[in-house]
């Protein structure tokens, strides 16, 4: 059942986070994120753009997000046929980079239709192999080990699965010891952001006796070479983030043995097209996969649950309840954790929550119509 979207709706929207987050990269304290609505028929899809407030983490950000989706990405999907959602990547596929910005976009087709199929969107990817998805926390550096180990101690009772914490040289080896000194047998796992180079191959070593289940993207962002290097010296699993923006990177890395775990994001590999065939990659290899995230609003949160009840995302991920990062979010509900750590999947056709059309409206920074 083909369908032509017809209007693309960009709303670029300003959230304050409850608590600051802190990578090896900087801090974060409010969220500026690009919202992306689909039109066709009647019916709208919703996606989030998932790029920071600066070209930290990767080349995108706020700004660059709402250009490419404005000015190159929307204007090739308007007024034209597509087959299916897996068709919006390929129409995109002249941009270079920029797969957040076109990740939104490529999110919220599958998202509008998911709809049009009225079928929730977990199953409209191929998710669905599990009816609730484990879930980790991502703990950013703090100002002192003492608060570390109480946010550790709040999610636990909270009933979280795994703890990650954000590491750097100097917030590491030490915190990682008090930490397994209070929390002996957590799954625990650090995540560097890379902030390390093969110079620093001692100190990260020396993790290798905290158990870890594994080090995530310790070394450069775009180097899958020193990571096989580093693989290869270290007992603790790498787990590769920043590194594999497509399936053919992620096939690379784990026959070059640079990685024994991946953490696949929606906006990363542009995606659900893209995500899916990742997904497929590591499972045929062995390589188990969890959902990473990226401070996300309620739709970009919504849409991770979906992607993570596919059958190779068998670890614990990064996607948790919107409490810990909003004191309102902009669906309803918002997303919750059960007391086992689990987020359960809903059955509303999409992604499964409402917009909450009111609190989304105040928080409006500029909006614009591509037709
Ligand atoms: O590397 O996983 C990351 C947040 C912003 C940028 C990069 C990362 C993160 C997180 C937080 O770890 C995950 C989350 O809680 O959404
Ligand atoms: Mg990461």
């Amino acid at each position: 059942m083909s369908f032509t979207v017809e209007q693309v709706v960009l709303r670029q929207i300003k959230m304050p986070l409850v608590h600051f987050f802190e990578t090896s990269f900087g801090r974060t304290y409010e969220r500026h994120m690009v919202i992306v609505e689909v039109r066709s028929e009647g019916l709208s899809g919703w996606g989030e753009v998932t790029a920071g407030e600066n070209p930290f983490y990767n080349e995108e950000w706020t700004e660059s997000a709402w250009r490419i989706v404005r000015d190159y990405a929307a204007p090739r999907l308007t007024g034209h046929r597509l087959d299916s959602a897996l068709g919006v990547n390929a129409r995109t596929a002249h941009i270079r980079g920029h797969n957040m910005a076109r990740g939104g976009l490529e999110a919220a087709v599958w998202d509008l239709e998911a709809r049009r199929a009225n079928a929730p969107l977990w199953k409209h990817v191929g998710g669905g192999s599990r009816r609730e998805i484990p879930c980790g926390v991502s703990i950013g550096i703090q100002d002192s080990i003492a608060q570390l180990l109480d946010k550790i101690e709040t999610e636990l009772n909270a009933g979280y699965q795994r703890i990650k914490i954000k590491i750097k040289p100097g917030w590491d080896i030490e915190v990682m010891r008090a930490v397994r000194k209070k929390f002996p047998d957590i799954l625990l796992m650090g995540d560097a952001n890379s902030a390390y180079t093969l110079d620093d191959i001692g100190r990260l070593k020396a993790l290798d006796e905290f158990n870890l289940m594994m080090l995530e993207q310790p070394l450069a962002h775009d180097e899958i070479i020193d990571h096989a290097e580093l693989q290869a010296a270290l007992k603790t699993p790498i787990c590769l983030d920043e590194c594999l923006r497509n399936a053919h990177q992620a096939e690379q890395a784990i026959r070059m043995k640079a990685c024994r775990i991946i953490n696949i994001k929606l906006g990363r590999v542009g995606g659900f097209g893209e995500a899916k065939r990742l997904h497929d990659v590591a499972q045929a290899y062995g390589i188990p996969v969890w959902c990473g995230g990226m401070l996300e609003a309620g739709i970009g949160r919504a849409h991770n649950v979906a992607l993570a009840s596919m059958a190779n995302f068998t670890l614990p991920g990064d996607v948790s309840a919107s409490k810990r990062y909003w004191k309102r979010d902009i669906i309803e509900p918002w997303v919750e954790t059960t007391a086992a750590g689990t987020i359960a999947l809903r059955d509303e056709p999409g992604f499964g929550y409402a917009i909450d059309h009111d609190f989304l409206k105040s928080i409006i920074v500029r909006e614009e119509t591509v037709a």
